[in-house]
Order: structure tokens, then sequence, then C-alpha cells
């Protein structure tokens, strides 16, 4: 088990070959051009098509938005049919500007029964496109699928924002579990890809990640955090700890580099951190990032993952709701310059970190590639990311260029995912969104355009 993972994670980085210097200019619209030959075709199955067009829908009209967000949030909570069926008609009533809900209101009022189950099987149907099992062992088949068509995976266990001490051990022994249940699969298996990659959310760790007192939430996760890095570098297995709303940025932080700075993980294991590239201050965080890095040489280099960022909405609405600026980039094209900014100066620093681009945009991604490719780099180097449900096409085109692609995988309940569900939803049908762009037959040249 040791030696497979060992393997693969001297593969990524020991091995990396010295870099030559950049040759060419980045070809953004080549590179772009051959990932876009590579997206598979849409699935023309009905539930897709359905799908699709609910989601066309929803980008069009907020109100409809506003409603389904509403349901999903309440849908757990419902315990009989006619439980949904109330909230259902209550929540597209109060869309009363919504034609589409008007609709849905009188349908939902005609047949409650079968509209109620209709309603609860669909929010079943879309929260499976985005978590691939109930727990670890659930939650291998599909992991096998995944290694054996050369996709790596991180799991990440559903489950943030604990409130008691007991939910925070329950959480932290969920993950021992699940990296102790991969390690043992990935060993039997010697697919490149099956390695062991864990993702975990400081906030499901400890009560105490509160927004007034985030530095008492560093303290409260560290002997859990410390104990799953321990756990981690005796499988040989990567941790990752994911970055939330900006609140607990700082403390996030400061707990991560501290412990990754003590004596005993120096030499293991693998870890890594998320830069936000729609903080405003995203380039001083990576300047923290880059200096701890220069002082504490690791066996293996951090890894930095860039993502745009989840927590977007709630980011202006609690600034909106103090009177302050908005942590976050207000403006789409000022975010995805800020992306390849800041993809740019990561690859520019490897091999000091290793380097996770983790986006669905076409531009990003093409940009972050043929970036890597004119500066030399070994294709090793740089590996891209993408979401488990929104990503999967995206996948499929980074997976057959022959670049490395990992996908973020949620295990866990419905429950335990409702936070999560309505992130992807919102990202999913926002209408700024590059899925939404490219979802309505945008022109490609104009989607790789520079922002
Ligand atoms: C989230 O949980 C993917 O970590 C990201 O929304």
């Amino acid at each position: 088990m040791l030696q497979v993972s060992r393997r693969i994670l001297q593969d990524m980085t020991t091995s990396a070959p010295e870099r030559p210097p950049a040759t060419a200019a980045p070809d953004v619209q080549a590179v772009g051009t051959e990932l876009a030959k590579r997206f598979p075709r849409p699935s023309r199955s009905p539930a897709a098509v359905i799908e699709r067009r609910m989601m066309r829908r929803l980008v069009d009209d907020p109100e409809l938005r506003a409603a389904l967000f509403r349901f999903v949030d309440v849908r757990p909570a419902c315990t009989t049919r006619e439980d949904v069926a109330r909230h259902l008609a209550e929540l597209l009533a109060d869309a009363a500007g919504s034609p589409t809900a008007q609709r849905a209101t009188k349908l939902v009022n005609h047949a409650r029964r079968p509209a109620a189950l209709a309603a609860a099987t669909g929010v079943e149907h879309m929260a499976h496109r985005f978590i691939i099992g109930a727990d670890a062992r659930d939650a291998l088949p599909e992991l096998e699928r995944l290694w054996r068509r050369g996709v790596a995976a991180t799991v990440d266990l559903l489950g943030e924002a604990t409130v008691t001490e007991a939910e925070a051990d329950r959480y932290a022994a969920r993950c021992e579990d699940v990296l102790r249940t991969l390690s043992a699969a990935a060993a039997a298996r010697d697919w490149p890809c099956a390695d062991v990659n864990l993702s975990v959310k400081v906030s499901a760790l400890t009560p105490e990640l509160r927004p007034n007192a985030p530095r008492r939430g560093a303290d409260g996760a560290r002997e859990r955090l410390r104990h799953l890095l321990r756990v981690a570098r005796e499988l040989g297995a990567h941790l990752h700890i994911d970055m939330e709303s900006f609140d607990t940025r700082e403390a996030v932080t400061a707990l991560t580099l501290q412990l990754l700075s003590e004596p005993e993980f120096a030499a293991g294991p693998s870890a890594g951190i998320v830069l936000q590239a729609y903080l405003v201050e995203s380039g001083e965080h990576l300047d923290e990032l880059l200096a701890w890095a220069a002082e504490h040489p690791r066996e293996h280099p951090l890894t930095i993952r860039l993502v745009k960022g989840a927590y977007w909405d709630n980011e202006v609405v609690q600034a909106a709701q103090h009177g302050w600026e908005p942590p976050v980039f207000t403006d789409r094209a000022a975010c995805d310059r800020q992306f390849e900014a800041l993809s740019r100066r990561l690859l520019d620093s490897v091999p000091l970190v290793r380097v996770a681009i983790a986006s669905h945009n076409l531009r990003s991604i093409a940009h972050a590639a043929a970036y890597a490719d004119a500066l030399g780099l070994d294709e090793r180097a740089l590996e891209f990311q993408v979401l488990r449900g929104l990503g999967d096409e995206t996948e499929a085109a980074i997976a057959a260029t022959g670049r490395r692609v990992r996908t973020y995988c949620p295990v866990g309940d419905l429950v335990a995912g409702m936070a999560y569900l309505v992130r992807r939803l919102l990202e999913n049908t926002s209408n700024d969104s590059f899925l939404a762009a490219h979802a309505a037959g945008a022109d490609l040249t104009t989607l790789l355009e520079a922002p």
C-alpha cells in the first residue's frame, strides 16, 4: 500500500526534470481549441435533455431560482410526500412573478402527490450528480471508474459546519476511515491514478470556527487535523485543506501552515491549501504562501489549488449587511484576469510548490496549460481539477489531451450535502458563468478571448 502511494508521489515531485527556459509564447487559442475538440457530445438521454432545459430556465428566472434554493434547503427536513408538496406549493407561490413558477404551482395544486414525488426525486437525482456515494465503501466503484479512465480523485466528506465536539470527533473518524479504506483499495490496484487524496474543511473539524473568533476555531481543530496529517503520512496519502468563507481564511491558513511547519511533518504527508482568486487580496495571499514555502523546504512541496472561489454570493451578501466593501471582485472579467495572473505566478514558482488549477472555464484552463507548455514544464508539474457533476465534460476533455486531471468527489448524504449542493446550483445557474455560456452555444473564439 505504501509502495503504490509513494511511487505516485515521487512521480509527481522528485522525478520532475529540470525546467528548460521558456521557449515559445503561450498559444491559448491553439491549446483551447484542441481541448474543445475533445469535449464529449452532450448526452441526448431524455433526463439529460430535461435537466439542461431546466438549468437554462433557472439561469433566466431569478425568482424560480430563489424558490428552488429554498426548496433544496427544506427538502431533507420533509418526512412525507405531503410535506414535500406543501413546501413546494408555498415556495412556488412566493415566486409569483415567475411564469414557470405559476405553471408549476397549478401543477402542484392539481396533482399534489405525483408533483411531490417528482420534486423529491428531482432533488435526489440532482444530488447524485454531485455526490458519488454515502461513504467511502459506497464511493469505491465510482472512484475505480475514474482511476481506470486515467482520472485521479480527491474525496470530500460532506458535513461542514459541525456544531458539537462529538460531531467534530465523528467527522474526523470518518475522514480517517476514508483514508484507510481508499488506501487499502488503491494498494490492490496498480493504476497510476489510484492515489489517495482527501480534501477536508476545518469548519467540520471543530464547532468553534466562527467569524467572530476564528483563532479559537483553529485551536479547536488543531488536534484533529494533526491526527489526520499523521494518518495521511502513515498511508502515503495526500491531505488537502479546503478554504471556506473569507472570515475564516486567515485562521485556516495560519493553522495549516503552523501544523505543516512542525518538524514531524517535514517529510510528509503531501499536503495542500487553496488560493481563492475572487478575493481582491489574493495576490498578497499568494505572497504569503510562497514566502512560507521558501522558508520551509518539504519533501513533498506544498500543493496550491487555485480556485475562483465558491462563496461569492455569501461574501457579497455579508458585506452588504455590514456596509463593508465586499472582499471579492464583483466584476467577472477582473476576477478572470486575477485567476490568470495567479496561474502564471504559481507556474513560475514550480518546483517550490506544486500547482493545481481548479476551474471549469475553458479559457482559464487553456491559459494555464499554454503557459506551462511555453515554460517547458513537465506535464507532471501541473494538474487540473474539476468538480464532479459540474465538470464531467471538462474532465473528459482534459484527460483526452493527456494532461493530468483530478475530480473533486463529495461523499456523504443529502442532508450533510445541502450547503454544497446549493453552492453548485448557484454556480451552475449564475448568468455570467462560463458553463452557462458554453451550454448556450457561445462561439469558441469568443470564449477563449483574454478576459
Ligand atoms: C466547496 O465545497 C468545492 O470546496 C468547494 O464548494
